[in-house]
């Protein structure tokens, strides 16, 4: 059986995400999406809010496919040891343009060298490509719509987090 990782701070998931995990669905037998929180950005929801959210919206998305599909919550440290823990032989992000390669690559390359773990990216589905969390969050400060954009169990647990503020 092969597993492959996703890893993501899916703060919130969006569908830019779920097409992704949908699509490693689609290439491996297993796939863990790991939530890890990113320490450089700033959160707005708990990551464990992000897990149980994740975990919500993935049968919806995905249909039969998130039976092989866990959500696994990563406290911290070094990606290919969590990767290596849940058994993963290669990670699966996508890349939304140049910016996300010129990030990923780097990336990619450490954690093979650290630990041989491997990196498939996918390019982002153009529906989704201009959609990033942060973009997602700073649309509903303001007031904006962002129905479009994520599950409606996703906006409404935005606009909450928003709201006790
Ligand atoms: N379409 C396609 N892909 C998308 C979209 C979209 N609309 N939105 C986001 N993505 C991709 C991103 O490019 C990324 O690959 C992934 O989805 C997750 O995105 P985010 O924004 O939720 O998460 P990030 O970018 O904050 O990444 C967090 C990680 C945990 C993945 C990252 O920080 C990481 O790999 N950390 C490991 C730390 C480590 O081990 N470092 C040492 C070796 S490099």
């Amino acid at each position: 059986m092969t597993t492959a990782a996703c890893p993501g701070s899916f703060d919130p998931v969006t569908h830019g995400h779920l097409d992704v995990v949908a699509r490693a669905a689609a290439l491996f037998d297993e796939v863990v999406v790991l939530v890890v929180p990113n320490p450089s950005k700033r959160g707005l929801l708990a990551p464990e809010r992000r897990a149980a959210l994740l975990e919500e919206v993935l049968p919806g998305a995905l249909g039969a496919a998130a039976e092989r599909v866990r959500v696994e919550l990563v406290p911290g440290g070094l990606l290919v040891d969590a990767c290596r823990r849940v058994g993963a032989a290669c990670v699966v992000k996508g890349v939304r343009g140049g910016a996300d390669v010129d990030a990923e690559v780097p990336q990619a390359l450490m954690n093979r060298h650290l630990s041989g773990l491997e990196t498939l990216l996918l390019p982002g589905d153009p529906r989704w490509q201009h959609v990033a969390s942060s973009l997602v969050r700073e649309i509903a400060r303001l007031g904006g719509d962002v129905d479009d954009l994520v599950p409606p169990a996703v906006a409404a647990a935005v606009h909450e987090a928003l709201a006790e503020r």
